[in-house]
């Protein structure tokens, strides 16, 4: 067995690292699926930045079959010769906290977040991690075992294991599974992050490998288009009112990219990065971005005299009426804040994409009336649309607000202490019956929901509101809705805690948890953002041995690991709907807080949420199927 290595400042060192150990989600973020893969990104973001300096083109990540990942890049390689402190350099990356900065001479840092923890956060956390450096015609290698060094240093310098050409960095690792949930990365998240990096950095390439599946898949990512790719290839499936519209522009040492472009759609799509880094919460660069390009718009309508003296200027969102845009921004010291500290809140970063984008964007339209009066179009579109809601919105909510137990088919609880209450919102009359008697009325309130509710992403919001499943929703919920027209969502007066979607385990069932996530996500995003949002996970099975206690098997693992614990014979209920469940069973196994699954939502990001759900809403109907059950089976268990 390799001994443990210690030296000179280990002891501090290894302190720091356990204290990253003790509280994992204090440097990751969590410690479920998205913390796992937080572990990759940080990784490749020092190989990213090993780009922006100029020296590494091509990055590869690869989950390998053992379910370890492996990046490596072709960059000058983490300095391996003695620093100052008496050991390897590269000891120090992976060993002290927050040492990335110290070797790294980009200018931009992707630190900030969640991001940038260091590389040693990724090494306190695997239960080994290997690296290798490869320079001047030599391979050296270190090792660790939950951030423990286990090579031992000949005067301060790394051991030689072969020899090879060129320069790079490779590193391989697994993640510690006595830390996280599960340790299985999740490739989907992983690939879609690789290729926005590739947006972002259009003059890398990465390419990503999946092992671990029989056959390997491999995916290359290089886009030498840019974020002008990226809008493209966001709006490959929809119809466009305009060509990709690109500007950039440098102040104050804050450098500024943009690009948008106007689909034939009734929502905006505005995507904000900071040094390569999606900021799922948006921030002073948005804010920059929209507040310059609301005056822009409205300056020109005045001056074609599209809007006369006595109208009222466009909205913000009346101007972003239909638009896809990325604003990528290069900020020597970015800092965050908001529930996920991904919100960037510079406020020179509000200042810099402001002038940079009236600036350029007053050159382009100046030059390009043409395209400027498409775009005021989807203005107009929106703004009559907008009065015309306003009138129906004041109509219809101030009518039915707080009409609790008359309204629709909502069986409200008898608490109105909203920290322990919750809202099943159940799929079908007759599931909704049995949930209903099923229930603790004390703190369970059901709501049923006849069939498929409209599809948000395609409707206006008119007719979102006139639904009226969609109603009394909104209404039970008591915080509003939050649209481009004005926000009036307050989720200080949501009344339950939890809000838990309960539907059957099969294709219908899905499709209708991704409808109400959908519309979740577009008019109640705070919901998600906050934890609040759930799925029942209903069991598939019931076990009824000869002899012993009765089982239910939440999915096909849990069949088959039953299948193999149980020894004699048993008979299998499968349960085809929620509905084939009598009050007792539904009780057990999906309302009871002692015995139910639930799985919390969680956005992962804007855009892969804005993928899935164009995919879903396509027009494409087999593919759409397909991706939903897959996922349908893929949740995340949290009891
Ligand atoms: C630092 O300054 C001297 C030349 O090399 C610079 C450096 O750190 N280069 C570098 C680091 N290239 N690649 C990395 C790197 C790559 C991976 C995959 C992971 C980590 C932690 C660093």
């Amino acid at each position: 067995m390799a001994k443990t290595v210690y030296d000179a400042s280990s002891i501090t060192v290894l302190e720091g690292l356990e204290a990253v150990r003790r509280r994992p989600g204090m440097y990751i973020g969590s410690v479920s699926t998205r913390g796992l893969n937080h572990l990759i990104y940080e990784i490749v973001d020092n190989a990213v930045d090993e780009h922006l300096a100029g020296f590494c083109d091509t990055i590869h990540v690869t989950l390998e079959a053992d379910g370890s990942a492996t990046i490596q890049d072709n960059g000058r390689g983490i300095p391996v010769g003695m620093h100052e402190k008496g050991v390897s350099a590269e000891r120090l990356v992976f060993t002290t906290l927050h040492a990335g900065g110290k070797f790294d001479d980009s200018a931009y840092k992707t630190s900030g977040g969640l991001h940038g923890v260091g590389s040693s956060v990724v090494n306190a956390l695997s239960t080994y991690l290997t690296v290798q450096v490869k320079n001047g015609g030599f391979i050296y290698e270190d090792r660790y075992e939950r951030g423990n060094p286990m090579v031992e240093l000949k005067d301060g310098l790394l051991p030689v294991v072969g020899k090879a050409k060129g320069t790079g960095t490779k590193i391989n690792f697994l993640p510690d599974d006595t830390i996280f949930d599960k340790i299985r990365f999740k490739e989907d998240e992983i690939k879609s992050r690789m290729h926005e990096t590739a947006y972002l950095n259009p003059a890398l390439t990465i390419i990503f490998e999946d092992k671990r599946k029989e056959e390997a898949e491999q995916v290359t990512y290089h886009e030498p288009d840019g974020i002008i790719g990226f809008i493209r290839d966001m709006n490959k499936s929809t119809e466009t009112v305009c060509d990709v519209i690109y500007f950039k522009g440098e102040n104050e040492g804050i450098s500024v990219e943009g690009a948008f472009q106007y689909m034939n759609e009734f929502h905006e799509n505005v995507l904000g990065f900071c040094n390569n880094i999606y900021n799922s919460e948006g921030g002073t660069h948005l804010t920059g971005f929209k507040a310059a390009f609301t005056n822009i718009i409205n300056s020109y309508a005045r001056e074609l005299n599209i809007l006369k003296e006595k109208d009222t200027n466009f909205t913000g969102a009346d101007v972003r009426n239909g638009m896809t845009a990325v604003i990528s921004i290069k900020h020597p010291d970015p800092r965050f804040e908001g529930q996920t500290k991904t919100k960037l809140d510079n406020q020179d970063a509000s200042k810099v994409v402001s002038k940079v984008t009236s600036d350029e964007l007053v050159r382009y339209f100046d030059r390009n009336l043409e395209t400027l009066k498409n775009i005021i179009g989807c203005a107009e579109k929106a703004a009559k649309i907008r009065k015309t809601e306003e009138k129906a919105k004041t109509n219809m909510l101030s009518k039915q607000k707080f009409s609790f137990d008359s309204n629709g088919k909502l069986a409200n609880c008898e608490s109105k202490d909203a920290s322990k209450c919750e809202i099943f919102i159940v799929e079908g009359d007759s599931a909704g019956g049995s949930a209903k008697s099923a229930r603790n009325r004390a703190f369970q309130a059901i709501l049923p929901i006849r069939g498929k509710i409209l599809n948000v992403e395609k409707a206006s919001i008119d007719k979102v509101l006139a639904n009226a499943e969609i109603k009394t929703m909104i209404n039970a919920f008591g915080c509003g809705f939050s649209e481009g027209y004005g926000n009036d969502f307050d989720i200080s007066k949501l009344r339950y805690d939890k809000i838990i979607i309960m539907a059957d385990a099969d294709v219908d069932g899905a499709h209708i948890s991704t409808l109400l996530l959908t519309l979740f996500y577009r008019f109640m995003p705070e919901l998600i953002y906050e934890g609040h949002v759930y799925i029942a996970m209903p069991p598939l099975y019931k076990a009824m041995p000869a002899r012993g206690k009765e089982e239910y098997l939440y999915d096909d693992n849990a069949l088959e690991r039953y299948r193999k614990r149980h020894k004699g014979p048993f008979t299998l209920q499968r349960y085809k709907g929620l509905g084939e469940m009598d009050a007792s069973q539904l009780w057990e196994t999906t309302l009871n807080p002692e015995t139910r699954i639930l799985k919390l939502v969680e956005i992962e990001d804007a855009r892969m949420a804005s993928e899935v759900t164009e995919m879903l809403m396509g027009s494409d109907v087999p593919p759409r199927k397909a991706f939903i059950y897959e996922h349908a089976t893929d949740a995340e268990l949290d009891v």
